[in-house]
């Protein structure tokens, strides 16, 4: 099959091969290679009868329902590559045509988040490539028209190497692929890019560069303290990959109260100003804990729209209290160009408004109406119905929306976790606990924008917060020399993440440092350069014989090294378990359960599970299945 794949592959017929064939080719992968994969593969699903699936936080119940269908969609791939659209504006016309044909466009824009934020809201971000690529003509066909999809960043690059044995960059070139007409968004940390703490320059821009030739066209670069040299330094980094620049201020208070007075309109006015001032394509609002209530969104709109007339907005929003599609609603209404939200069955609570919400409301207002086909985008909704069921090993438990988020103010994904975990521990009182030490926590730190990483730092100063007993600021203060803070909390205050609003809060920050050294700039300007071709041919070296490593490989090891290694490892011994339908890849399969493993070419295999054997006195069972209607056996060790 290998070489199936090669000789069908479009560079190589076009003659068009050379040194770096196999690195720009990802799609011979995309295969199961061998009879050593298909083995690989049937260890994995054995593994699992015998010992039982082992997914880190899937404790939900199990998945439901069959492999969901996508619906078909109305236009090709091929007749949405040709016509007019966004993503051509993008390629042929570059960023500043696109920002204006966004600012001259006559109703109201949407992003789509299903791909992204959604699923990072609402199931722990662990939807996989397999079920995204099944809809992805459906998603290009339902969604023509859209501004964008967010489809990759945040959390999503982590997840999918560490939990879903995902190779991120491959999920980007497959959907890239599919979808043609729409610009693909990614949300990218500034400065942190698409980890967790600060990474040298050239990681930034490097990461960025690739990103942008792997498919990205637009990325939203916000900074978690809204710190501006880490801004100014993703935006550069951005307009080098010649990205589209969607300069992001983060939403933090509530510019509709005024007796709140840290986070005002001037803050956010001359927060835009600067950004503005060093060049930016789009601004986007992004309000990732819910908190922009309607007249807020209406006050804030309204005062930017003001200021600054030809820049187009973008609003982002969780609909954690409910108020998600009466705000989006209020910013349009203001003067917003685009408003983030997503397919129904994966929208609201912690995620984003319903795009069926917020589009048919819309419908037949003389400014703001949007032509897109609303009974395609319903049946792609199905589609989403069914994959939801898939993944609820990973849901919540979340039933309804809470105006508790107001006080603590924890963005969407952060909250759906730690209320998750409140619940798991014992009941409701645990999680009051948690929410109060969360606000104490943010007090105590200074009043900082919350969203990851810096909403980390908050959430591991409220644990400590419980675990101590410490109920307020002032114990806090009277205690602070003798206690040993979270890592995450003592880099916060030795300037590791930039500079927060207002600066660090004194006397704790001494207390907490005891002379411990500080950054004073921007963090990335001190940290040395990273080697790529150095660091290739190590990973070469290290993975000899499980793994070709690319430049991409090089960079997803940049930010997350240990979590790389074990996805190659780990990849090596399962196999390409990337390619079993999501049920059988979290729960395997029950006896005469039948599935066909389908690579996208060449290759397939119908794997059947037909009975698993006594425990035998070396301690395994014998597990048998049918590989095509041959029979097939795997050994495996009985760990119970
Ligand atoms: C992320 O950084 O992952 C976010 O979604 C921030 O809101
Ligand atoms: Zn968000």
């Amino acid at each position: 099959p290998f070489l199936q794949n090669v000789f069908q592959s479009k560079a190589f017929l076009s003659g068009k091969v050379t040194t770096n064939f196999i690195d720009e080719t990802p799609e011979l992968f995309d295969m199961i290679s061998n009879v050593d994969d298909t083995q690989k593969l049937l260890s994995y699903l054995g593994e699992i009868a015998v010992n039982g699936a082992k997914h880190p936080g899937a404790v939900g119940p199990p998945p439901i329902g069959a492999e969901p269908s996508p619906p078909k969609p109305s236009k090709k791939t091929a007749e949405l590559a040709s016509q007019q659209s966004f993503k051509k504006i993008i390629d042929e016309q570059g960023p500043a045509a696109f920002a204006k044909a966004v600012r001259d466009h006559k109703g109201l824009l949407i992003m789509d988040t299903t791909w992204r934020d959604a699923h990072q809201s609402l199931l722990a971000t662990r939807v996989r490539t397999r079920d995204l690529y099944q809809c992805a003509d459906a998603t290009a066909s339902a969604l023509d028209g859209a501004y964008s999809l967010e489809m990759w960043g945040g959390a999503t690059f982590d997840v999918s190497l560490r939990f879903l044995r995902d190779c991120p960059w491959r999920r980007l070139e497959l959907l890239r692929e599919k979808v043609p007409n729409i610009p693909f968004q990614m949300l990218l940390r500034g400065a942190n890019a698409v980890g967790y703490t600060s990474y040298a320059d050239n990681v930034v821009q490097e990461f960025t560069t690739e990103a942008r030739k792997s498919g990205i066209d637009i990325f939203r670069v916000f900074d978690s303290l809204n710190y501006v040299d880490n801004l100014k330094f993703g935006i550069d980094c951005v307009r080098n990959a010649d990205g589209v620049v969607e300069g992001t201020i983060c939403y933090s208070g509530d510019v509709s109260d005024p007796s709140k007075k840290k986070y005002t309109l001037d803050y956010y006015v001359d927060l835009t100003e600067q950004l503005v001032n060093h060049g930016i394509d789009i601004l986007a609002i992004k309000d990732m804990a819910g908190l922009l209530k309607p007249r807020a969104a209406t006050m804030l709109v309204s005062a930017l729209r003001a200021k600054f007339p030809a820049l187009p907005i973008h609003v982002h929003t969780h609909d954690t209290a409910s108020t998600g599609v009466a705000s989006m609603l209020a910013a349009a209404e203001a003067g917003a160009d685009v408003v983030d939200v997503c397919t129904d069955a994966m929208a609201g609570l912690t995620s984003q408004p319903a795009i069926g919400a917020v589009l048919n409301s819309i419908k037949g207002s003389e400014t703001l109406d949007n032509p897109m086909n609303l009974k395609e985008i319903l049946k792609l909704n199905t589609y989403w119905e069914q994959a939801r069921a898939l993944y609820s090993p990973y849901e919540s438990g979340i039933k309804a929306g809470s105006a508790d988020v107001y006080i603590h103010e924890m963005p969407g994904g952060q909250y759906t976790n730690l209320k998750f975990q409140a619940f798991a521990n014992g009941l409701g009182e645990e999680w009051d606990n948690i929410k109060e030490s969360y606000a104490t926590a943010n007090q105590c730190l200074g009043d900082i924008v919350k969203v990851t990483p810096s909403s980390k730092v908050v959430g591991d100063m409220a644990q400590f917060l419980v675990a101590n007993k410490i109920p307020d600021e002032k114990t806090l203060l009277e205690q602070a020399e003798s206690l040993s803070f979270p890592t995450s909390v003592v880099e916060y205050f030795q300037g590791y993440l930039g500079q927060p609003v207002g600066g660090f809060p004194e006397p704790l920050r001494a207390k907490v440092l005891r002379g411990k050294g500080i950054i004073e700039g921007r963090p990335g300007c001190t940290l040395p350069p990273v080697d790529f071709k150095q660091l290739r041919a190590e990973l070469q070296e290290k993975h000899r014989g499980r793994r070709d490593v690319s430049h991409k490989d090089a960079l997803s090891s940049a930010m997350y090294p240990k979590v790389f290694d074990e996805y190659v490892i780990s990849r090596d011994i399962m196999g390409p378990v990337s390619l079993l339908p999501t049920k059988a890849f979290l729960k395997g399969l029950e006896i005469d359960e039948e599935i066909e493993v389908k690579a996208r070419r060449g290759s397939s295999a119908s794997i059947k599970l037909k009975a698993v054997g006594e425990l035998l006195p070396n301690g395994k069972r014998e597990v048998f299945f049918e590989v095509n209607g041959i029979p097939r056996v795997v050994d495996i060790l009985d760990l119970k």
